[in-house]
C-alpha cells in the first residue's frame, strides 16, 4: 500500500512554504533523536546530567542530547526567528528574517528514559512578523494563535502528530526509508468516555473539586455517573494524550497544595498550548478549572498551568465541578 509521505501531506494541504520547512525541519531531527534512544544504555547517554534546568528540575542526559540537536536543527533554518525551550533559561534569537518561533519540550516524560519506556518531543510554531530583534515578548501568544503544534512520541514506533490548524493527522517513522508516512488522518476524539488519566498517588493534595470529581469516577457504576472508569497514567504526557486522541479520556495534571504558589505542574508554552491545539482541532476540549487554556495570555515563558483536556462532555463536567 503507498502511503502519503510528510512533505506531500503538507504540500496537499496548501501549508505556506516556509511553515513546511519548519514542521520538516522538526521531523528531521525528531528521526535522529529516535536514533540516539534507540541505542540507549549501549550508547551511554542514559541517567542524569548532573545539573538543573531553570523549573529546578534534574537534568537527564538525554534532555541536553536532545535540546541541543533541536537547537541546532531549527537554527539552521532560515524560516526560524526565535527558539524557546523548556531546558534554555531564556529565548534564543535566530534568523532576521524568519517568520516564525519555535517553543519545545525537547524530551517530555524523562523520567521514563532510564526505564526504557515512553518520551517525546512536544513543538509549537508560533508566528512572528515584528521587525526588532526577537524578545521574549514576542513569544507571549495565547496558545489559539499557534500556527501549527505537535509531537513526537518515541514509543515501539516512532510517530509524529501534527496540526496545523485544520485537523490533526498521524505519521509513522518508516525506519527502512527514514520517512515519516501518514497512518491516520482526521483523527476524531470520542465525546464521551470511560478512561481517566491522573497522578492519582496526589490525590491528598487536590483542591476539594477535583477530589469529588475524581472519587466519583472511581465509584463507577455505584456513583453518581452510574458507570464504571478505567484508569491509565504513563508519566509522560506525549504517550496519555496520544492515547487520548487514538480512543478517548479525560486527561488532567490539576493544581496541588504541596506549592500554593504553583498554578500546575506543566508548562503552558511546551506543553499545554501545544497538545490544546491537538487536542481541539481533534473535537476535544482543554480547560483549566476556570477558563480555555488556548486563550490564555501567557505572562512568561515558563509559566505553569492546571491542565484539564480530553473528551468534551467529560471535560464539561469536570470544569464544572470546579465552577458549581
Ligand atoms: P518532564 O517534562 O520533566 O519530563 O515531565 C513530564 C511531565 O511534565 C508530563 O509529561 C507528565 O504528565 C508529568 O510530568 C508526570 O508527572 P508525575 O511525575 O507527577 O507523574
Amino acid at each position: 500500500m503507498s502511503r502519503i509521505a510528510l512533505p506531500q501531506y503538507l504540500a496537499n494541504a496548501s501549508v505556506a512554504p516556509d511553515l513546511q520547512s519548519v514542521i520538516l525541519g522538526l521531523a528531521e531531527v525528531s528521526a535522529d533523536i529516535s536514533k540516539s534512544l534507540a541505542k540507549g544504555a549501549l550508547a551511554g547517554i542514559l541517567g542524569a546530567a548532573g545539573a538543573e534546568n531553570v523549573q529546578g528540575e534534574d537534568q537527564k542526559k538525554l534532555d541536553v542530547i536532545a535540546n541541543d540537536m533541536i537547537k541546532e536543527a531549527l537554527a539552521a533554518l532560515p524560516n526560524v526567528r526565535g527558539l524557546a525551550s523548556e531546558e534554555e533559561p531564556d529565548v534564543v534569537p535566530c534568523h532576521t528574517n524568519g517568520n516564525f518561533l519555535v517553543t519545545f519540550d525537547p524530551l517530555d516524560g524523562s523520567s521514563n528514559i532510564d526505564i526504557n519506556s515512553m518520551v517525546g518531543t512536544i513543538f509549537s510554531v508560533l508566528p512572528h512578523t515584528g521587525e526588532t530583534a526577537v524578545t521574549e515578548q514576542d513569544f507571549l501568544q495565547p496558545g489559539r494563535q499557534q500556527a501549527a503544534a505537535g509531537y513526537v512520541l518515541y514509543g515501539p514506533s516512532v510517530m509524529l502528530v501534527i496540526s496545523t490548524g485544520s485537523g490533526v493527522a498521524m505519521f509513522t517513522l518508516d525506519q527502512d526509508s527514514g520517512n515519516y508516512l501518514l497512518t491516520e488522518a482526521d483523527v476524531a476524539i470520542p465525546s464521551e468516555t470511560n478512561e481517566f488519566s491522573i497522578n492519582a498517588s496526589n490525590q491528598r493534595h487536590w483542591a476539594a473539586p477535583m477530589q469529588s470529581y475524581i472519587a466519583d469516577l472511581i465509584a463507577g457504576k455505584d456513583g453518581p455517573r452510574g458507570k464504571n472508569f478505567n484508569m491509565r497514567w504513563v508519566a509522560a504526557m506525549v504517550a496519555d494524550v496520544h492515547r487520548i486522541l487514538c480512543r478517548g479520556g479525560l486527561f488532567t495534571y490539576p493544581w496541588d497544595s504541596r506549592k500554593p504558589e504553583q498554578a500546575g505542574k506543566l508548562r503552558l508554552m511546551y506543553e499545554a498550548n501545544p497538545m490544546g491545539f491537538l487536542v481541539e482541532q481533534a473535537g476535544g476540549e482543554v480547560w483549566t478549572p476556570e477558563g480555555k487554556i488556548l486563550d490564555i495570555q501567557p505572562a512568561h515563558i515558563h509559566q505553569r498551568v492546571p491542565v484539564i483536556l480530553g473528551a468534551a462532555t467529560e471535560v464539561a463536567l469536570c470544569v464544572d465541578y470546579h465552577q458549581r
